[in-house]
């Protein structure tokens, strides 16, 4: 199955049939890979070749590694669209999987000018800062800290936000969450939020910023989050 008189490298063409078996779900999340030696031997090739097909694999997240016990085949990210402005608890539901929040802290603070000026609202006026670990089927996705007005968004509780924050805001606020901008950076992994989102120290996440807006252009969130890059790929569609 290894052609060595291809001019394609011989790496990449372990690497293609590895993950020819991984999007056939021949190779499942969790299953362990055979030894770098045992695949040297049975394609006649060096364990260096080996390794470079396994790290590429590791690489574009289909495959980890854990020290002393070997390769194993990855979870499947989750694919986010870009378009449309959904809430956590929404996304969540429309895989199938349940969403849950463990939240980490909450209060009322006075704004600071920085989020002051993304609120536009009175420098150290009355702001909830909300930190949550976002879950899905109880695994951490995210952690994710919100700003939000308290003048705006009255009567928020560490139940409501134990729950969906955008369910609250709509359902029982009447507010219309109509609009947001985000940004999204690559980073690595804080030793906060690697402790909260349970991974490595230095893994990559993937840092975002929204802020969210009503129909008359009053903005009613100010959000900062580190997402798993080993969990999640966001997908947007473009036409020309
Ligand atoms: C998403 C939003 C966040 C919003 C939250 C509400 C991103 C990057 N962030 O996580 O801005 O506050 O949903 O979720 O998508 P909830 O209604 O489940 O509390």
């Amino acid at each position: 199955m290894i052609d060595k008189n291809s001019p394609i490298p011989i790496y990449y063409q372990l690497e293609e049939q590895i993950k020819e078996r991984i999007e056939k779900g021949e190779l499942l999340p969790g299953d362990s890979l055979p030894a770098e030696r045992e695949y040297a031997e049975k394609y006649q090739i060096s364990r260096m070749t080996v390794r470079q097909a396994f790290t590429q694999l590791v690489n574009e997240g289909y495959l980890h590694r854990l020290q002393g016990k070997g390769t194993f085949v990855a979870e499947r990210k989750i694919e986010q669209p870009l378009q449309g402005l959904t809430s956590f608890t929404e996304d969540m539901k429309a895989r199938g999987l349940t969403p849950g929040s463990q939240l980490i802290h909450f209060e009322i603070i006075p704004a600071t000018s920085q989020i002051a000026g993304q609120l536009s609202i009175p420098e150290y006026g009355p702001v909830y800062e909300i930190k949550r670990i976002r879950l899905a089927d109880g695994v951490p996705m995210a952690l994710e800290t919100n700003y939000i007005s308290a003048n705006l968004v009255k009567g928020l509780t560490e139940q409501i936000v134990n729950q969906s924050l955008y369910a609250y805001i709509e359902g029982k606020l009447n507010l219309r969450i109509d609009s947001a901008s985000q940004v999204i950076e690559s980073s690595i992994a804080s030793p906060i939020e690697a402790k909260y989102l349970s991974i490595a120290k230095g893994a990559s996440v993937m840092l975002i910023q929204r802020n969210t807006y009503l129909k008359d252009g009053t903005p009613v969130e100010f959000v900062k989050s580190a997402y798993r890059a080993d969990r999640y790929k966001f997908m947007i569609q473009m036409k020309r």
